[in-house]
């Protein structure tokens, strides 16, 4: 059997599909989930407890980016605001109104917050969980939604602890720990997650993205993973194992398989989907401007030349990110050419016309380019030290 033919019977078996025909549909409904897939994540709490901060840092923004939430000592949130997802429009976040008055009332919260619109809650405390945290979660939980403490600001408590004798900063974590969970001991089995807006890295960022993913139903969990911010050297790897694993829909959606397209056939609708799966690939692993400006800055190193090193990442941010931020529909078959001819082995392939397996390696090849270089980069920044 010839290779190409090999590649795509591989394909129909990822598929879970019987024919080509109808792996190339399962093909193109996995990627049109990939791309468009709803996810509305709200974020609600107490007045001050770091609401807006903690959104801003999910949208992998700064406090002062432009179309940051606004945050600050004082109230600063009064409505409920949508952010959309710097480079996932299908992913919005959700800044609630502080839960702190007195007289606070959970069903009309929930109400007025149009509660039908998320697909889960994070409840933020930044002291201990009070009787308001609990009305709501007993109300989310009625409506049959899930929600998740998180206790915010904890390096503001290990700052203080730190100046104690005996420091010991996991004995520190475990009795806050302990003291949130005595309050949400009423709701039954309820984990509260620690978090640090100022070092996601830290804590149990990375713990609360496997319990939403585990949590959220399967073609919901692809928005999740691609959106959250790569926060530990596991949470590169869990990405880069997701984008390989829908290689096969990729290329399926992308190539006009099965016959080579006759040449001069114009194949860049359909390669489109690959230059914006490797996009994704490329954001999701916070290869982009904006995440390794923000690196650089908390490591105190420059990080930008290290993507220069990868011709493919550079490519992807100089050909692709560029064009596709002036007009999206200028991704022609010349972006792609430009971004095959940087990969060994696919050469002029697209001239005439994409076939499955020269997809299949532009992919395979350009995303083990992108995670390696997103690797490298971690490892110079001093965030991983062992692999
Ligand atoms: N040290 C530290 N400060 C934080 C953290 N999260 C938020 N803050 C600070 O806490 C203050 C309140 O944060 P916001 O994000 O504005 O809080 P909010 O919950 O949106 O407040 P309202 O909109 O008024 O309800 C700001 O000064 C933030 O900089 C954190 O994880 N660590
Ligand atoms: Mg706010």
């Amino acid at each position: 059997m010839a290779t190409e033919d090999r590649a795509v019977v591989e394909a129909i078996k990822a598929s879970g599909e019987s024919t080509l025909k109808r792996a190339k549909a399962k093909a193109k409904e996995t990627i049109n989930q990939f791309f468009n897939v709803p996810l509305d994540i709200a974020v609600t709490g107490r007045t001050g407890s770091g609401k807006s901060t903690f959104v801003n840092r999910i949208l992998g923004l700064r406090d002062d980016d432009d179309g940051a939430a606004p945050t600050g000592v004082t109230e600063t949130t009064m409505e409920r605001t949508m952010y959309e997802h710097p480079t996932m429009p299908n992913v919005k976040i959700w800044d609630l109104p502080g839960i702190g008055s007195p007289n606070f009332k959970a069903n009309k919260y929930l109400k007025d917050v149009k509660f039908k619109t998320y697909d889960f809650f994070i409840i933020l405390n930044s002291e201990r969980f009070t009787e308001n945290d609990i009305m709501l979660a007993k109300e989310i939980r009625k409506q049959k939604k899930h929600f998740y403490f998180v206790r915010s600001k904890i390096d503001n408590d290990i700052y203080s602890e730190q100046m104690k004798a005996g420091f010991n900063e996991q004995r520190v974590l475990d009795t806050i720990r302990k003291y949130c969970l005595i309050k949400l001991n009423e709701l039954g089995n309820s984990e509260v997650f620690l978090i640090s807006s100022v070092d996601l890295e830290k804590y149990d960022f990375e713990k609360l993205q496997n319990t939403l993913i585990d949590d959220l139903p399967f073609h919901k969990q692809s928005a999740l993973l691609q959106a959250w911010p790569v926060c530990s050297a596991a949470a590169l790897e869990k990405k880069i194992k997701f984008f390989k694993k829908l290689i096969w829909a990729a290329s399926l959606a992308t190539a006009g398989i099965a016959a080579v397209p006759a040449p001069g056939t114009s194949v860049a609708g359909e390669a489109a989907i690959a230059i914006f799966f490797l996009l994704r690939c490329y954001y999701a692993f916070g290869l982009d401007d904006r995440s390794l400006k923000r690196l650089s800055e908390k490591v105190n190193m420059p990080l930008l030349e290290y993507r220069a090193k990868s011709k493919f990442a550079n490519a992807i941010q100089n050909k692709a990110v560029t064009t596709i931020q002036a007009c999206a529909a200028a991704v022609t078959i010349s972006t792609i050419a430009d971004l095959l001819s940087l990969i060994p082995g696919v050469g002029s392939a697209v001239s005439a016309g994409l076939t499955f397996g020269s997809t299949q390696y532009f992919l395979t090849e350009g995303l083990n380019e992108l995670a390696n270089t997103a690797r490298e980069i971690r490892k110079v920044a001093g965030l991983d030290t062992v692999y």
